[in-house]
């Protein structure tokens, strides 16, 4: 029953934003993430085959110098990472949001995980325009993991508040993240096994989020924005 937010309509929003994105940035620096090397070797077809033994790529613009997730194991033996997914290319790390005003992008956008750990993937959602699936759309539900919304478990995201998705089909992962309010945003927590075998599977956002008739081109086209890599070493 919702139609998908054009592009000009998220730029009428974003001006909203900025401060938040800023904010986060800054907190996700804080959290140590590091700067990812310049000889990352060329991305996969994006396929969302298992890539067993292929390194991690990115054909981002920004790879050289956007930053990696650190997956640091925690106390209790769960691996935590931590994304941001935001709209606008002139503010956020630098490297991560650079010359595509207006599209959504998570970032890092590649992380590391250990073969057959629990992770918590945190990702801090600063878009607040809902970006409806098609209707009876599976994405609209949580699967192979758990998942809170600003800590309330939930096992869906209703067409009126999902922004995007954090889907890698190889693994048959799909958490959909609902929307910011209005100059805030909103912190999803994806709770998952990784797979026992290593490889780079590709993640990537099924909302229709992007450019072009159809929503797909675009950001969603284009790893470093609404693609990317989980890296299971
Ligand atoms: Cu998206």
């Amino acid at each position: 029953m919702f139609v998908h937010q054009g592009v000009s309509d998220r730029l009428s929003r974003r001006s909203l934003r900025v401060g938040a994105g800023l904010a986060a940035v800054a907190a996700v620096a804080g959290l140590g993430l590091s700067a990812c090397g310049s000889s990352k070797p060329a991305a996969t077809s994006g396929t969302s085959a298992p890539t067993s033994g292929q390194p991690a790529a990115t054909s981002a613009p920004a790879a050289t110098s956007a930053p990696a997730a650190t997956s640091a194991p925690a106390a209790s033996g769960a691996v935590h990472v931590t994304l941001i997914g935001k709209v606008d290319a002139t503010s956020g790390a630098p490297g991560s949001f650079t010359g595509k005003s207006g599209w959504p992008a998570f970032a890092p956008a590649d992380f590391t995980v250990p073969a057959g750990s629990t992770v918590v993937l945190t990702i801090k959602e600063y878009d607040d325009a809902p970006t409806a699936l098609a209707s009876g759309s599976p994405y609209n539900n949580v699967a192979g993991g758990t998942e809170t919304v600003n800590g309330s478990a939930v096992t869906s995201v209703s067409n009126a508040d999902i922004a995007h998705t954090f889907t890698v089909p190889a693994l048959g992962l799909n958490a959909p993240l609902a929307k910011a309010p209005s100059g805030g945003f909103s912190t999803i927590v994806f709770t998952f096994k990784a797979p026992t075998t290593k490889g780079t599977y590709v993640y990537q956002c099924l909302t229709p989020c992007g450019s072009g008739a159809n929503g797909n081109g675009g950001a969603m086209a284009t790893s470093g924005w609404m693609k990317g890599h989980v890296i299971v070493s």
